[in-house]
């Protein structure tokens, strides 16, 4: 029997051995990554779905300690994609998206490479083009450190999404105004009940982790008085959900990849886009449902820890109605490695505008075709506040760049590092930087369909030479 301990040794040592060529993109060095079309069974009915795998068949990507990130992504759907690393801090050109005009998507068929310095801690990759996330374009992407395989815990990765049968395009158009909003017939689509009014846009036919729903759960076998640490990735397109180990005590260990002083808790909220890892003793006897409520709903999802000879009993989809998701967590975490005190050169106000109708959002009044774009200078402290008048909340992202949060509703906070920072209405969240990644960077709400309704923009460095196109792709 390989134990763990040994199989993860093993896996250093290949790693070691696949970054020795020394040039940036060796071909034989790169990974294979496919982005294609797979199809997963959700509530006894198949769904196709998009996905992407791995030389192994396994979604996604774990790195090495100091691995580099050397991807051939191959673009095997039959439409255009491009797929971002979320969390990494690459040049703007490999950061995948096309918005910004550096490069263009891959046409189908394509493949192109990725290498760079991989930052450690839990990441994503998701699809940054259309609707595709929706369709389940997005993975994990854990990126191990030295202090990892000291810890040696027992690694378990948990990637949340919301799933429809419906088509992401005709959703989108039922918010847009292509339905009417009051078909209360509690059906799917756009249209959507009175208690859920300004939390979810959309109704759902199941929310998955690790592909599965709740009647039909992940199950864990932990290791006799197991310590695990569970990497959760909340990849779903507009949902938020509260992690709740129904009474366990966990320890936050880290938020979007970045190590936060230990904070316990039971529950834990955790926007779109956000990564949380937590340690989990699970002891002799044990068994630890890791659900996860979607807020303002009774849906939940979620894998279940059980150590070892414990009988995991059958668990339902439905529970209790969650609460609104909220910045509880946001003002007790506190940086391991938090940014220097400095004064900020540069200081931003960002206003998280729109609404439900017509359905626009929209950052400082002002769609993706009107923006705004902020401008800081080479290494620049720079601080943005978000301020949100909408009556919807908006997980804020800045792509390359990870941000320190240093007030909450005007109070100031130690705060943690981030790249998402959930923003509830009425609520104003500023956060700081400094600017050691030129280029022109997207900034924007990741609920898929405020995105795409025009909630998002550019932060954009002086006299960076790069292209001056709209990014009208
Ligand atoms: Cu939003």
């Amino acid at each position: 029997m390989i134990t763990r301990r040994s199989f993860i040794g093993a896996a250093a040592a290949l790693g070691a051995t696949a970054v020795l060529p020394a040039s940036p993109v060796a071909a034989a060095s790169l990974q294979r990554l496919v982005a294609g079309k797979r199809t997963i069974e959700v509530a006894g009915r198949a769904a196709g779905v998009y996905g992407l795998t791995n030389k192994t068949g396994s979604s996604g990507l774990v790195l090495q300690p100091r691995e580099r990130f050397s991807v051939e992504l191959v673009n095997h759907l039959d439409q255009r994609t491009i797929v971002h690393w979320h969390g990494q801090t690459p040049p703007p050109d490999l950061d995948g998206v096309a918005d910004t005009g550096y490069v263009g998507p891959l046409a189908a068929g394509e493949a192109r490479p990725f290498d760079f310095d991989a930052r450690p801690g839990t990441h994503w990759m998701h699809a940054h083009h259309k609707f595709q996330d929706q369709m389940l374009l997005t993975a994990p992407l854990i990126v191990l450190g030295d202090s990892d395989i000291r810890a040696d815990l027992q690694e378990v990765t948990l990637l949340l999404n919301d799933f429809s049968f419906r088509h992401p395009i005709e959703i989108f158009e039922g918010l847009t105004g292509g339905l009417g909003m009051d078909h209360g017939d509690g059906g799917h689509g756009g249209g959507h009940s009175m208690h859920q009014m300004d939390l979810n846009d959309v109704e759902y036919d199941a929310f998955l982790a690790n592909d599965r729903t709740l009647d039909d759960p992940m199950v864990v076998r932990t290791e006799r008085n197991g310590r695990v640490r569970l990497r959760i990735i909340n990849a779903a397109a507009s949902t938020a959900f509260w992690i709740d180990l129904e009474g366990h005590q966990a320890t936050v260990l880290a938020v979007d990849g970045n190590a936060v002083r230990p904070v316990m808790g039971t529950v834990f909220p955790l926007a779109q886009a956000q990564r949380l890892d937590l340690l989990v003793d699970v002891a002799a006897g044990a068994l630890v449902p890791v659900f996860a409520r979607r807020e303002g709903d009774v849906a939940r999802t979620g894998l279940i820890l059980a150590a070892p000879d414990v009988v995991v009993p059958r668990f339902t989809g439905i529970g209790e109605v969650a609460a609104p998701v909220d910045l509880s967590l946001e003002v007790m975490l506190e940086a391991a490695e938090p940014l220097s005190q400095k004064t900020a050169a540069v200081r931003h106000w960002v206003m998280l505008t729109g609404g439900m109708s017509p359905y626009e959002w929209t950052l400082n009044d002002r769609g993706w075709g009107r923006r705004h774009r902020l401008k800081v200078g080479r290494d620049q402290r720079v601080e943005i506040g978000f301020r949100n008048t909408s009556m919807m909340a908006h997980p804020m992202h800045l792509h390359g760049h990870h941000f320190h949060i240093i007030k909450v509703n005007g109070r100031a906070v130690a705060g943690a590092m981030r790249d998402t920072v959930l923003v509830p209405p009425g609520s104003t969240v500023v956060v700081a930087f400094d600017a050691n990644n030129p280029g022109r960077w997207l900034y924007h709400c990741h609920n898929l369909y405020h995105m795409m309704a025009g909630m998002m923009s550019e932060v954009i460095y002086a006299d960076e030479p790069g292209p001056d196109r709209d990014g009208s792709a």
